[in-house]
């Protein structure tokens, strides 16, 4: 994430990033599959208890959601412009230095929960962030106040405590940044703690109460595609590289490539073989043994050397 240091104080100066800006739009947009059940926390919270089964999370079950936000910002500051004629503006999500948590916590979209994300009193916080930079001086719209009180539940369940103190995040210990961000090798003490998911976390939104307000997603963008959350990981070690790019085509998933992949899906058989000898998966990691890769090598070593511990062992 070395971009972030890279933009230094850009990153909270909006008219430094797209000169001219007078005024920031921000937007959310919910991401739960319109299928999703009620009680799709206690579904989620399950999964963790099938270790021969990846889970990827729910934000990235779908199409990637970069393109979809963009292109639905870019179209909303066309329809302003024809009601108010042509103006400056600049559409962000997640593509720019830009301080998205910030900018939305200071225009009403939410209040910053302990687990660092947007909260909001009706829709939770599974959605995403965009912002439209406009070159209009627009009334500013006031903040939320905080509703966490004395909540500490995604502070207490996070499994690697990366949530050091409200609003605060050790990102190298995230399991997002971890299974999605991080290049090279994952912390063989954080191993054990990564149970079974393979792309992302969301324990810390699972537990949240405000999330029983979270909404579907209008859009079918965002139906969970097959075997996103339950597929068994023997399968998804065989994916060769062809698969895995034919399958994660147009998913976020994709911009983690094969080889992190791999690494990722053999953290959580390690894990699995130390929940309870499973041979099929045993076969699996053992066909990766002699990959080109010294990363995913590495990794199916540990998993299959891994002995019967538990998570508090580690
Ligand atoms: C880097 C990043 C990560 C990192 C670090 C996360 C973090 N909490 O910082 C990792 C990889 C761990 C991560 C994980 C996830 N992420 Co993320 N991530 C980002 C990203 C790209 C930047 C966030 C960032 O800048 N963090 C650095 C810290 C220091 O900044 P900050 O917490 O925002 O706020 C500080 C500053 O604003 C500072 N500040 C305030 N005022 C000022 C003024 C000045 C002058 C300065 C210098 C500073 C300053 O104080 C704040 C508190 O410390 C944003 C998109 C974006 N461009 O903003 C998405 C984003 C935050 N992520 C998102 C999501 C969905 C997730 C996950 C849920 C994905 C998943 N399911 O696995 C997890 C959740 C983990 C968690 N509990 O945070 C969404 C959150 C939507 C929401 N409801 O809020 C975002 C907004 C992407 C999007 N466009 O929707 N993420
Ligand atoms: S996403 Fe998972 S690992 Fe990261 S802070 Fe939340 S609970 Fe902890
Ligand atoms: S789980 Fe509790 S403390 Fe954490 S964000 Fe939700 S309400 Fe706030």
């Amino acid at each position: 994430m070395a971009y972030m240091q890279a933009h230094g104080i850009k990153r909270a100066r909006p008219a430094e990033l797209v000169p001219g800006t007078l005024s920031v739009i921000t937007a959310r947009m919910d991401y739960l599959p319109a299928a999703t059940p009620d009680g799709w926390q206690a579904i989620e919270f399950e999964r963790l208890q099938r270790p021969g089964e990846g889970i990827v999370s729910l934000y990235a079950r779908g199409r990637d959601y970069h393109k979809v936000l963009r292109n639905r910002l870019q179209k909303l500051a066309e329809r302003i412009a024809q009601e108010l004629g042509p103006f400056g503006h600049r559409a962000f999500t997640d593509s720019a230095p830009v301080l998205e948590v910030e900018l939305a916590t200071r225009s009403g979209q939410g209040w910053r929960g302990k687990h660092t994300l947007t909260l909001s009193r009706d829709a939770g916080s599974m959605f995403f962030l965009g912002e439209i930079y406009v070159d209009l001086a627009l009334p500013a719209t006031a903040p939320e106040t905080p509703h966490c009180g004395s909540c500490t539940a995604c502070i207490d369940i996070c499994p690697t405590g990366a949530i050091v103190g409200p609003q605060r995040l050790d990102a190298r210990k995230c399991i997002s940044y971890l299974t999605i961000e991080h290049a090279g090798s994952i912390p063989e003490d954080l191993r054990p703690r990564i149970g079974n998911r393979i792309y992302g976390c969301d324990d810390c939104q699972l537990v949240c109460p405000w999330n029983k307000y979270a909404r579907r997603s209008p859009l079918p963008d965002f139906d969970a595609r097959p075997g996103m959350a339950d597929a068994p990981l023997a399968q998804l070690l065989a994916w060769t590289e062809e698969e895995f790019l034919r399958r994660t085509e147009g998913s976020a998933i994709r911009r983690i490539g094969h080889e992190r992949w791999l690494r990722n899906v053999a953290v959580a058989a390690g894990n699995a073989l130390r929940a309870g000898e499973d041979a099929a998966l045993r076969t699996a990691l053992q066909a990766l043994a002699a990959h080109p890769s010294a990363i995913v090598r590495e990794h199916v070593a540990w998993a299959l050397v891994a002995g019967p511990t538990t998570p508090q062992d580690a």
